[in-house]
């Protein structure tokens, strides 16, 4: 065939396919995403949450228990049932002791403390300074036993909704993917990507943020804003989730407690906060319920290395979470307050939080699902919460979606 007559046929071509495509935008599943059907569903937490609060609440507290059990001197408050009195008192016991064997003795001055009271009073300062940290560490896991029972408030009670159809993206937005945005935007990448290059010591705030995996162009991209992220979703022709679309995907047409089902975590179902992440800061130690398991990642995974859920979207459990749009709390905080069930005691969480400076819910917008810090508990498809939409995070991430009657092919 004479070339000529190759252009003209590839141009019939071309127009062929281009005409195709604009008259049926939706026939054909764009790449990376899934059509997420429509249907109905309970947003909020409900029986299930409340049962995964309850066991993992329980397993705090006697983590804490054992703490106490396996300190000298500490068995006493051991089998307390109100560890957090107990604990207070004891804190503060230990603390005046510290205070008390930090002076030299006796008073006044006058009489000097012999070489071998010096001694000895130093043994029970290191004792002391010992049963304090042990005290530190079982009240750490007290403290985020009973923060989850807010947490969870917060997200009842549970609500049905209509759901219309809408792609979803099988995967977070990537940093190779958001990288690309960036050159042809001129936005900036976020800091964790610049912390990576410089090392630990450029970010004190988040000294893991040095990891590789803040360089990999798999692993998804965390710490822009919702604004970066709505710029980024409108550059591909897309948008961010509501809440509800999110929380709706995440349950992948099932009723699990989680987006893999209502099996605990076992370090194979998502990338949570674990003895890997310890390893590299510990610092999360305390918070972590569920230590020693792990999934081999320290920080971020790449996209799609832990089995999808039902609807076939990937990491709406652990990695990274995501931000949608729309405030977080106005949807079910409303509806409550419509039905006048909010109980007389309500206290809106994070509301007056000082590391929101004061701000309030409704300047807050919504962060759905759970990162590479999180806990199991933190894991539960109706996780939710607020922060302002310039506060990105290292472990906040993004993915979008886009209604199915829209012509954008989703793919660039
Ligand atoms: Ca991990």
């Amino acid at each position: 065939m004479p070339p000529r007559m190759l252009v003209l046929l590839w141009g019939m071509l071309m127009v062929t396919n281009s005409t195709s495509a604009a008259e049926h935008p939706s026939t054909e599943p764009p790449q990376d995403m899934v059509l997420v059907p429509a249907g109905s569903f309970t947003f909020g937490a409900g029986p299930k949450e409340r049962q995964l609060l309850n066991r993992v609440r329980k397993e705090l507290l006697e983590g804490a228990r054992a703490i106490l059990r396996s300190a000298d001197g500490t068995t006493d408050f051991a089998q307390a049932e109100d560890l957090t009195t107990v604990l207070a008192t004891a804190i503060k016991q230990v603390a005046d002791a510290r205070s008390r064997e930090s002076k030299p003795h006796p008073i006044p001055p006058a009489v000097s403390e012999t070489a071998e009271e010096t001694a000895n009073r130093k043994q029970r300062l290191a004792q002391l300074v010992a049963t304090s940290e042990v005290l530190s560490q079982a009240q750490a896991k007290v403290v985020l036993a009973e923060k989850m029972v807010s947490w969870l408030r917060a997200e009842e009670p549970g609500v049905v909704q209509q759901v219309e159809a809408f792609y979803m993206d099988k995967f977070a937005v990537t940093i190779g993917q958001y990288l690309e945005f960036c050159k042809a935007t001129q936005h900036e990448m976020p800091f964790p990507y610049k912390s990576a290059v410089a090392g630990a010591a450029s970010n004190k705030r988040f000294p893991e943020v040095a990891d590789p995996s803040f360089m990999d162009p798999k692993c998804p991209i965390t710490a822009v804003t919702q604004l970066e992220a709505k710029a980024y979703a409108a550059w591909v022709g897309k948008r961010l989730p509501t809440e509800i679309e999110w929380q709706y995907a995440a349950r992948g047409g099932r009723d699990t407690v989680f987006p893999w089902g209502d099996e605990p975590w076992d370090g194979t179902q998502a990338n949570l906060g674990g003895a890997s992440l310890v390893k590299l800061n510990p610092k999360y130690s305390p918070s972590l319920s569920h230590l020693p398991k792990d999934d081999r990642f320290a920080c971020l995974s790449p996209v799609g290395r832990f089995p999808p859920n039902g609807f076939g979207i990937y990491d709406m459990a652990g990695n990274a979470s995501n931000w949608c749009d729309g405030n977080p709390w106005f949807m079910s905080y409303l509806l409550v307050k419509l039905a006048g069930e909010l109980p007389k005691d309500f206290v809106e969480p994070r509301a007056k939080d000082p590391y929101f400076g004061g701000h309030t819910i409704e300047e807050c917008q919504p962060l759905c699902g759970s990162g590479y810090l999180n806990t199991e508990f933190d894991a539960r498809v109706t996780h939710r919460y607020g922060t302002l939409l310039m506060h990105g995070e290292p472990e906040r991430g993004f993915r979008c979606v886009r209604n199915p009657t829209d012509g954008s092919t989703g793919t660039r």
